[in-house]
């Protein structure tokens, strides 16, 4: 039976919604490899407040949910965001290896991505990007390499 991969699209919302476009753009180019269970963080809608949010304690509980028993996750690390990170740190503590975790990077002048993040090379992928054609090359070699490992 073909199952599809889970992904788990992670970028920031209360760290500030700057880049919601560029979020939108990676969500469509995922959608080929698998069932994105976070598609609304790409929403145009949802704001840094988040006014019409669920409870906080049903978002943690349901995203770690979602997040544990996902296949696959892809972060956008530019804007730094401590729900983002807390996600990553999760996940890094169950051990899970560079190979299901895609962490997509535009570097900018004066800034620089946490050592936290670009260090952490047992648990997660790091790829820079500038433009959504090269974000989406990063994406397409990360995934096909998943499909010969499995
Ligand atoms: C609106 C509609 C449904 O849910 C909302 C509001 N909030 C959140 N919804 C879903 N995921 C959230 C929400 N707030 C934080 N997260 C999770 O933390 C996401 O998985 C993001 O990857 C990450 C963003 O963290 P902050 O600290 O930037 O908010």
């Amino acid at each position: 039976m073909h199952s599809e991969l889970q992904i788990y699209f992670a970028a920031s919302i209360r760290g500030g919604r700057d880049d919601v476009e560029i979020y939108l753009q990676i969500v469509n180019h995922l959608q080929r490899w698998g069932n994105i269970n976070t598609e609304h963080i790409a929403d145009k809608r949802l704001t840094a407040l988040g006014e019409h949010d669920p409870a906080d304690d049903f978002i943690h509980n349901r995203d770690i949910s979602w997040l544990f028993n996902s296949d696959v996750v892809v972060a956008e690390v530019t804007q730094p965001s401590l729900g983002v990170g807390y996600e990553l740190g999760r996940i890094a503590g169950r051990g899970i290896s560079p190979q299901r975790v895609l962490c997509l990077y535009r570097p900018q002048e004066g800034k620089k991505l946490s050592a936290m993040i670009r260090g952490a090379t047992d648990h997660f992928t790091v790829r820079d990007y500038q433009t959504l054609e090269a974000a989406a090359a990063h994406i397409d070699s990360f995934f096909s390499q998943l499909g010969h490992q499995k």
